[in-house]
């Protein structure tokens, strides 16, 4: 018996050491403990903002539980038979208002400052459009910068995503394929009911809403696959609409855009998609 508890703490200790490793970039992993590995600066600065709350948290919650300890053991009958009659203590009711009260302003200062600078996208050297649709993802590139057209991206399936040896569930047939080292921004909207574009690495995370356009941004210098899902409850295949982003350099970019121009051409006057789209411009 002491042999199999001595073997189970060695193992759960190295699935927590081997976790933080394993942290995934670009989509989650197995007994993955903390977020996805950040590629952008604003989700590095969300998951910094996220580690020092996590701090504060603990500090908190470990206060509050040796007072509990405290109370416990000093004032329960046996040990304190005659109790105090106090009601009230003016000093101590501002210091249990007035402290937290400046916790919380030491927390809102760089989470402000981390809203604003998620929220005032700078000047996009590109601009693609996302609009989420039960239940798939419909991208479009604007003309003026040598796209001008769109298409749909829908989830492969377990067996074809295995094939392509990308992970089932978030693997897709048209990838939204854009540059490292640029500014992107993304207008977002939704085609039928309110989706939201998510991509954790990105930092990225925003709602899809029928007759509204929100945009959020990115930029990261590091090409790869990034993928995200539909986070906000949409519907019967909610779990099934996720987004895959392919960083690729200005040059293959460029390449692809002449080629996803011809593949995509014959979607440019595609009846279903111009009906949704005339009902959110
Ligand atoms: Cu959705």
């Amino acid at each position: 018996m002491n042999r199999f508890w001595s073997r189970a703490a060695l193992a759960a200790l190295a699935l927590g050491l081997a976790a933080p490793a394993s942290a995934g970039t670009g989509q989650p992993s197995p007994w993955q403990m903390n977020l996805q590995n950040p590629v952008t600066e604003v989700a590095a600065r969300t998951g910094a903002l996220h580690d020092g709350v996590l701090w504060i948290i603990t500090a908190i919650t470990l206060f509050v539980l040796a007072l509990l300890v405290y109370v416990v053991v000093r004032f329960n009958e046996k040990a304190n038979p005659v109790p105090s009659k106090t009601t009230h203590h003016t000093g101590l009711e501002i210091a249990w208002t007035g402290i937290p009260i400046l916790i919380l302003v030491f927390i809102a200062i760089p989470s402000f400052s981390l809203l604003r600078y998620q929220i005032d996208a700078p000047k996009p050297d590109i601009t693609v459009k996302a609009i989420g649709k039960q239940w798939y993802w419909t991208y479009e590139y604007p003309a003026d910068q040598g796209g001008g057209f769109g298409f749909d991206s829908l989830m492969l399936s377990r067996e074809d995503a295995q094939k392509a040896n990308q992970p089932a569930l978030l693997a897709v047939d048209n990838e939204l394929v854009l540059p490292a080292g640029k500014t992107i921004l993304v207008q977002v909207v939704g085609g039928d009911v309110i989706h939201n574009f998510a991509v954790p690495s990105f930092g990225v995370r925003i709602d899809a809403i029928p007759g509204r356009l929100n945009q959020t941004w990115f930029k990261t210098d590091k090409e790869g696959m990034y993928y995200g899902q539909c986070s906000r409850l949409c519907g019967a295949n909610h779990a099934f609409m996720p987004i895959a982003i392919r960083i690729v350099s200005p040059e293959r970019y460029a390449a692809w855009l002449v080629e996803a121009k011809k593949k995509f051409a014959s979607n440019a006057d595609d009846s279903v998609k111009v009906a949704s789209l005339s009902r959110v411009d």
